[in-house]
């Protein structure tokens, strides 16, 4: 803030200003338009948004309970779920169960997309997955959706490890911020997962209302053709096609607004992978889980502490006030071999993986076998 509050230093303003467009790419104000109009304008004046919000921050406690895990780490959640029976597993995971595929993250610095995007000359990185950005120069997110388009790319060992605990009649769901439908390639069935941020199984005219679809494969055969493709497509759909992926500022697809909430007040283990936790309104998930469910993250570093997100993970914290968060750091596909060794199905993950899919896998002893 400047010292003299009517006349602000535009240092402050720009910094104040850039800060908010961040929060905002973040889908932050989703249904809190009146906030960001509020923010923008104390923006203007000078007011850093985090001031604001800090203010406002009431303090969230969270009553502990008593403890439902022997241990907070991978043993632990192993024990839990054979002695409890889990059969309510939601899992929650992002680009970092599919950087051993050969696909990058966003944010990891030095091999994340935002670190290698300067070939595109974006105002900023995150302008590659922004709409208003592509109206204008579509041919960057063009360039990137076929270097990403799915078939290029096979599940890693975490995927199957998704396929796994679906074959073993444990999982409810898995929601999924990533775009390269490898789980439905690891062999999940489509009921199973909540792509919360869209894929490219279908594409669409951007800005039509009711919405044009486009078959994917018509996308695909014009983009391979470069500029000269996608511009005569554009001209025979009367718009700019998009893969149904959601951009920032999108909403998210109505299948995650209609399950998310039961599915994590009724799940009986929260999984979190490879996720840095901060795209919203994904990221709230993990406080959504049930009070007594134990939640396990499985990521190179910590993320969706709760003193960032709201009724986030309490693995950080004293034993005292934590009775249910396990933090395994380190690579998913190892972390995911480990829990399934400790569960004693290190053989049945293997075989998934060796047969790309196609190996039959028995239920867990605690599950009905499943009526044909
Ligand atoms: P992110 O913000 O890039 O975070 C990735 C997280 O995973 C970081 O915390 C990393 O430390 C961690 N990580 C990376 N590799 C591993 C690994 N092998 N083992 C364990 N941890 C690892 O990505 P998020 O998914 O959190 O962000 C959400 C964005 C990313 C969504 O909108 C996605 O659409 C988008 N995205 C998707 C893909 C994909 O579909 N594969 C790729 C890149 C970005």
């Amino acid at each position: 803030m400047s010292d003299n509050d009517e006349t602000p230093d535009d240092e402050d303003v720009q910094s104040a200003v850039e800060y908010l467009k961040m929060l905002q790419q973040g889908n932050m104000f989703n249904g809190r338009e009146g906030l960001l109009e509020q923010l923008k304008e104390l923006a203007q004046k000078g007011v850093h948004p985090l001031e604001v919000l800090q203010a406002m921050r009431k303090p969230v406690q969270e009553e502990p309970m008593a403890q439902v895990l022997d241990s907070f780490d991978l043993e632990g959640i192993a024990k839990y779920i054979a002695e409890k029976g889990c059969q309510r597993i939601v899992v929650m995971c992002g680009a970092g169960i599919s950087t051993s595929a050969g696909i990058p993250d966003f944010r990891t610095p030095g091999t994340g997309l935002y670190d290698n995007l300067q070939r595109f000359n974006l105002p900023q990185a995150e302008s590659i997955f922004e709409l208003n950005f592509f109206r204008r120069n579509p041919g960057a997110f063009y360039e990137l959706a076929r270097e990403m388009w799915p078939g290029n790319f096979e599940p890693t060992p975490a995927h199957y490890f998704i396929r796994l605990l679906h074959e073993k009649g444990l999982l409810l769901r898995c929601y999924s911020q990533n775009i390269d439908s490898l789980e439905r390639r690891a062999g999940l069935p489509g009921d199973k997962l909540v792509a919360a941020h869209g894929n490219f199984d279908e594409a669409h005219v951007i800005d039509t209302e009711p919405e044009v679809l486009v078959d994917i494969n018509e996308l695909k055969s014009a983009l391979d053709k470069g500029e000269e493709g996608w511009q005569k497509l554009r001209e025979d759909k009367g718009g700019l096609v998009k893969p149904k992926i959601v951009f920032f500022g999108e909403e998210l697809p109505e299948r995650f607004a209609r399950l998310h909430r039961t599915d994590l007040a009724n799940c009986d283990l929260l999984i979190v992978m490879g996720t840095s936790l901060v795209v919203h309104p994904f990221a709230g998930l993990v406080g959504y889980a049930a009070r007594s469910a134990p939640r396990l993250l499985i990521n190179r570093d910590q993320a969706g502490t709760c003193d960032g997100l709201k009724f986030g993970f309490r693995f950080h914290l004293a034993e005292a006030q934590n009775w249910r968060d396990a933090f395994h750091a380190g690579d998913c596909d190892s972390g995911c071999k480990a829990l399934s060794e400790l569960l004693g199905w290190k053989e049945d993950l293997q075989a998934l993986v060796d047969s790309k899919g196609a190996a039959s896998v028995t239920r867990a002893p605690w599950v009905e076998p499943e009526s044909q």
